[in-house]
């Protein structure tokens, strides 16, 4: 008979999820994922002034704020027809450079790294699910060393990001038209020598531990956790000053792959559907540059404050190892199918971190000194805009409708909708549930495999569901009041 396995909240992730399972002789045959919290800021930032609006997405999550701050003001960049200069626009990659670092390293370590490594019995490393630790001693003590180590590039990644952002989270420099922090020799050399510790330790530290993990567990998890297999990135880290409407110019390309093939991206057939999550069924299946954002708490078959965005009417995953599969990365392609499972993703992620750490440091050379970061432009009465940017998570979106000078309406479709949203309307699972799905779980009291299938996505629910403040909750009838 099959049981069911509720984990809720699944911890060490940002935010609150929700996973039920049923399993029968040992092997999930469904599963849900619930995104079981309400916040709102597409709905907050109706009426604001559009310039305002970098700053209230960054509030969207501490995590990422840098990638809704940067998707945001590429969004007004095109609603207002402003180019940045290309300080402009290497700082703030750099900025958004040195937020993925401390994301990833993060991730590993102090978020999934606990699934594979025995820490000593004290917290943070307990309480924990017994059972499947395989490090060598040796190599598992050093893990436990570079946890700690690790929380120190991480504050030294944050500081990096200050040097132009200002502070972090919610960075003040980013504005449309590029950022409003001066390029000096002094912050060049400062930048420079928190992104050479930082590089050394993903070299030299982070990829090498992903490695020691991989070679101990991966004859079975290179094939747990394989998902939907269809892969999709918007693209990110802009290359040239120049119009570049393919994304191709960028340190990830744009592109995806869908039922095995390689294909472009056309964002007029990304849709977020509704049927199964908590919002108003007349919004479904638009085009987010259409949609609405419409609570519905009491809808019946309901599951999740998650939508779920589809390209094409099919689920894509997002994140790293999209990524890196769309730009047929060689180490992780010749991976193959052990590319699509929860090694492939810490893999993807860990060779990424490396990537941008190094680009980083060509971007800051290109950086010049006295040459203007910004260009002024104007707020047009009527207007619309698309940003289309990478988060660390995965593929980012935003999209803005401009009416007399003020927000008409704004959307935003980020990594975790993608990969931890519910069944769409035609009863498709979304990525992490398709992954979990026929997943084993040999002690269904300690069902360890469904939280490292979860954890290699990276899930952040605040992200996903992105809603900022429920004001009051009457008693009769359930109401929410924004
Ligand atoms: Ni809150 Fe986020 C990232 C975004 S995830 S962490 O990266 O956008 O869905
Ligand atoms: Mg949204």
């Amino acid at each position: 008979m099959a049981q069911r396995i509720i984990v809720d909240p699944v911890t060490r992730i940002e935010g609150h999820l929700k996973i039920e399972v049923e399993v029968e002789n040992n092997k999930v045959i469904d599963a849900k994922t619930s995104g079981t919290l309400f916040r709102g800021l597409e709905i907050i930032l109706r009426g604001r002034d559009p310039r305002d609006a970098c700053h209230y997405v960054q509030r969207i999550c501490g995590v990422c704020p840098i990638a809704h701050g940067l998707t945001s003001i590429l969004c007004l960049d095109d609603a207002f027809g402003v180019k940045p200069p290309a300080n402009g626009r290497i700082v703030r990659n750099l900025i958004q450079g040195a937020n993925y670092l401390q994301s990833h390293i993060l991730h590993f370590y102090h978020l999934t790294a606990l699934d594979y490594v025995k820490g000593p019995d004290t917290a943070p490393f307990i309480p924990r699910y017994e059972g499947d630790y395989r490090l060598p001693k040796e190599v598992n003590d050093k893990a436990v060393e570079h946890y700690i180590q690790a929380l120190t590039m991480r504050k030294k990644a944050q500081e990096m990001l200050a040097v132009f952002g200002a502070k972090m989270p919610h960075v003040t420099a980013y504005t449309a038209g590029g950022v409003t922090e001066q390029v000096t020799p002094e912050k060049i050399a400062q930048f420079k020598n928190y992104l050479q510790e930082i590089t050394s330790f993903i070299d030299n530290v982070y990829i090498p531990d992903v490695l020691a993990v991989a070679g101990v567990y991966g004859d079975d998890w290179f094939a747990i956790g394989t998902g939907c297999k269809n892969m999709l990135a918007y693209g990110g880290f802009r290359l040239t000053d120049e119009d570049d409407p393919d994304g191709q110019a960028q340190l990830f390309k744009r592109g995806r792959y869908t039922q095995g093939q390689y294909a472009s991206v056309d964002k007029m057939k990304i849709t977020e559907e509704v049927k199964y999550s908590w919002y108003e069924d007349s919004t479904t299946g638009k085009y987010p540059g259409e949609g609405a954002t419409v609570p519905a708490p009491d809808k019946k078959g309901a599951y999740s404050w998650l939508k779920a965005p589809r390209y094409e009417g099919l689920p894509h995953e997002v994140g790293p190892l999209a990524r890196q599969w769309v730009g047929k990365q060689k180490d992780v392609v010749n991976l193959g199918e052990k590319a699509f499972s929860v090694l492939g993703r810490h893999f993807a992620r860990a060779i990424e971190a490396s990537q941008v750490a190094h680009a980083m440091a060509e971007w800051l050379n290109q950086l010049v000194p006295g040459q203007p970061t910004y260009t002024p432009f104007n707020v047009p009465k009527e207007g619309a805009g698309v940003g289309l940017h990478e988060a660390p998570r995965g593929a980012l979106g935003h999209w803005i409708v401009i009416k007399d000078y003020k927000i008409e309406n704004y959307q935003a479709v980020v990594p975790t909708t993608w990969n931890g949203g519910p069944r769409d309307d035609k009863g498709q699972p979304g990525p992490i549930e398709q992954a979990l799905i026929g997943a084993p779980v040999k002690d269904p009291n300690n069902p360890i495999e469904l939280v490292r299938i979860v954890r290699s996505f990276d899930p952040c629910i605040a992200c996903a569901v992105h809603v900022l403040e429920v004001k009051g909750i009457t008693k009769e009838p359930k109401k929410y009041i924004i």
